[in-house]
């Protein structure tokens, strides 16, 4: 951790700074064996970081890389529930506290069964330098369980999230952490995780975030990730003095991130093509308008069913087992549906097929040996902390309507959410520029999400 004292070429520097991000790295894998989407983000973000030291040693005397890595608390907990055959099931539940520094910890709820507790360290751990870019008062967390809601009826699904939430209300507050969706966790899951917080709490409170409007909820929070991930692509285009207008974009995913990723596609007069799930993907050339994305919707959040359905009410081609960077002549790729799921091969392809702008709606879609090619390709990437900061940017603005007892609409909203967009922007540009790293969003939104949360550990001390 000497770092910040070597002098020498910008080589010799680098060099230093792989050595001591490695040893960084050997020890917090030994802590966190076998947490390998963890040790993922975290290499990313000090990769990114490291010079940062070199202007403020006093981080490292403080240790804060080794507090950031360590999380605040985690509590894990059994949920025993009982299926529509009336047998017993028992998930396992979670909550990753990762930092108040600069607000009450706040992130999403996933219910998927690739879930375990790397994962969500992973999670948590993004999303605590994305809320540190979004403007607003907002410290990082993030759980949710192994349960998979593919196949569960309504009320399979309703008596989940009971139990669930029988543990999960004492250790949450308005005050200390405010959980949200995330993939698996819609707005039917976040109804009834409310109605028993509720019961078991005696309180109507913000306590969750992404309710529907009708009772607590804020206008635009649905369409919040999707439609700021394509409101931070059409910066980047500005930034290049383009914009997204006319432009044939892949997008991957086809739930709550994809389809409001698609609708302001449409509204800023691009055209998305493709859409996925974990089965395969469709292609459709003329693009998906608004008529067959209303069909998608009620497709994907209503009869619950596959993408490939898609390609047989429409007529278009359905590739099983696929993901859609491979199809040829977009300018945009818009990962929407998980992490890893943009691998090296896949970058060639769309450097190859002419891609000019990446930006990730999904947290950590893009491996990381696919981002450094990208970027040295000269292609435009926008990474998921700064691109799909606007779902969290608009649950702080349901936090702010909650808490005045107030409820705007949707254009202020929508307003609002533009407005966080640009500046997530503008910080990450300039950031990156005072870096010696032009373009490179990575460095600029990491350092920028960074230095903030730092600062507040400092000012607040050892705790
Ligand atoms: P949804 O559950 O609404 O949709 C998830 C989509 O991704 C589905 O199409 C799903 O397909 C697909 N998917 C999920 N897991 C896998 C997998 N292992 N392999 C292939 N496809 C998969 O989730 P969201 O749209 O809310 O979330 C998508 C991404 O965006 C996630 O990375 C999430 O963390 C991130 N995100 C979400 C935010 C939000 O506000 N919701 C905010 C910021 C980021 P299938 O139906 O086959 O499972
Ligand atoms: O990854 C994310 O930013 C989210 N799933 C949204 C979190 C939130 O609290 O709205």
């Amino acid at each position: 951790m000497q770092y910040y004292e070597s002098v020498g070429s910008h080589h010799e520097r680098m060099c230093e700074v792989q050595q001591t991000v490695h040893e960084f790295m050997d020890d917090v894998v030994a802590k966190s064996v076998a947490q390998f989407e963890f040790h993922q983000a975290v290499q990313e973000m000090f990769e990114a970081v490291w010079p940062i030291f070199e202007r403020h040693p006093e981080f490292l005397e403080a240790r804060i890389p080794h507090r950031m890595v360590e999380a605040e608390r985690i509590i894990i907990f059994r949920v025993p529930w009982i299926d529509d055959s009336g047998a017993v099931q028992v998930n396992r539940g979670f909550r990753v506290e990762m930092s108040s520094a600069i607000g009450p910890y706040k992130g999403g709820l996933r219910f998927h069964p690739s879930v375990n507790l790397g994962i969500l360290k992973f999670l948590a751990f993004e999303q605590v330098f994305k809320n540190a870019l979004t403007t607003l008062p907002l410290g990082g967390g993030k759980g949710g369980s192994d349960f998979d809601p593919k196949g569960r009826s309504d009320n399979e699904v309703m008596r989940f999230c009971q139990a669930f939430m029988s543990e999960l209300y004492r250790h949450i507050g308005l005050r200390t952490d405010i959980p949200a969706g995330d993939i698996g966790v819609g707005a039917r899951e976040i109804g009834y995780l409310f109605g028993q917080y509720k019961k078991l709490a005696n309180e109507f409170s913000g306590i969750l975030t992404g309710k529907n409007p009708g009772w607590g909820g804020s206008l635009i929070r649905p369409e919040a990730t999707g439609y700021g991930t394509v409101y931070f692509t059409e910066e980047m285009f500005r930034a290049k003095g383009d914009t997204i207008h006319g432009k044939k974009v892949l997008i991957s995913g086809s739930g709550n991130v994809a389809q409001y990723a698609v609708e302001n596609v449409n509204r800023l007069g691009g055209r998305a093509v493709t859409l996925s799930d974990s089965d395969g993907f469709i292609h459709d050339p003329h693009g998906i308008d608004a008529e067959k994305l209303a069909w998608v919707m009620d497709l994907k959040n209503e009869r619950r069913g596959r993408i490939s359905e898609y390609a047989e009410h429409f007529g278009v081609e359905y590739y099983a087992g696929q993901r859609p960077w491979g199809v040829e002549g977009a300018d945009v790729a818009l990962p929407c549906a998980t992490q890893n799921e943009l691998n090296l091969e896949e970058a060639k392809q769309l450097i190859a097929n002419g891609i000019r702008v990446v930006a990730e709606g999904a947290n950590m879609p893009t491996e990381p040996d696919a981002v450094r090619l990208l970027i040295d390709s000269g292609v435009l990437f926008g990474p998921g902390k700064a691109a799909n900061a606007g779902g969290v940017a608009v649950s702080g603005l349901e936090m702010a309507q909650n808490a005045g007892f107030t409820s705007w609409n949707r254009e202020e909203v929508d307003a609002k959410l533009l407005n966080i967009m640009s500046e997530i922007h503008r910080v990450s540009r300039e950031t990156a520029e005072e870096f010696d790293a032009p373009d490179n969003y990575i460095i600029g939104a990491n350092i920028a999400g960074f230095r903030k949360v730092a600062a507040a550990m400092i000012d607040q001390g050892v705790v």
